[in-house]
């Protein structure tokens, strides 16, 4: 037995209607009908919360919750909104696509399986900074320690036209960002006299466009 079944055929530009052969004998059959109905997953996912922008150097790193539904798909994350990554399995993200000084502003959305999309996450911002070089504040002469040397130094910079410092932000003795004789003042008084440490301390600190001197 054989059977053909053709639909959908066109003779000279109409169409032909459904016809069958069998066994050489044309038949018209009546076509059935089915039906179906398919409901549609119109509901997005929750709104990612706990979104976290985490500043370096250089860098953002970025955290949030995950998403709990069963038909989640992926995250969508957006700087200054504009998506930077579309389709993000994990609830993290390092963007290192970032200059520093910067101000950026993320939020993340969560796309199911059926492509329904949440509404964005509250924003975070970062500002990513360079951290700058460890220094002793005070220390003119980068020799990991504070003396009277230094503090003649910056007399001598200032008024003799010495060397420059390598750090002048590390000089800055009372803390008013302006290296002048009150610093060089301040280092002698807190060396001799007792008088109140530097504006930034005793320790080791990161200072933006200083190298590393510390030790
Ligand atoms: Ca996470
Ligand atoms: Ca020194
Ligand atoms: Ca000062």
């Amino acid at each position: 037995m054989s059977l053909a079944y053709r639909e959908g055929l066109a003779g000279q530009g109409r169409p032909v209607e459904n016809v069958a052969t069998w066994e050489g004998m044309t038949i018209r059959p009546r076509l059935g009908s089915c039906s179906f109905s398919v409901v549609p997953d119109v509901t997005p996912p929750a709104i990612p919360t706990g979104l976290t922008a985490e500043a370096g150097d250089g860098v953002v790193t970025l955290d949030w919750n995950d998403n709990t539904e069963d038909d989640f798909d992926y995250y969508s994350l957006s700087r200054n909104g504009s998506v930077i990554a579309g389709v993000l399995l994990d609830s993290a993200y390092t963007d290192e696509a970032v200059e520093n000084g910067s101000t950026y502003s993320y939020t993340v959305t969560a796309v199911d399986a059926g492509g329904n999309e949440s509404d964005s996450s509250a924003a975070a911002e970062a500002t990513p900074e360079a951290l700058g070089g460890g220094q002793i504040p005070g220390d003119f002469n980068q020799d990991a320690g504070v003396d009277i040397s230094d503090a003649i130094s910056v007399f001598g910079y200032l008024f003799l036209g010495r060397t420059a410092p390598d750090c002048p932000a590390g000089l800055d003795f009372n803390g008013d960002s302006a290296l002048d004789l009150s610093d060089g003042i301040g280092a002698l008084n807190w060396l001799f006299q007792g008088g109140p440490a530097h504006a930034l301390g005793g320790d080791c600190v990161q200072i933006i466009d200083c190298q590393d001197s510390c030790n």
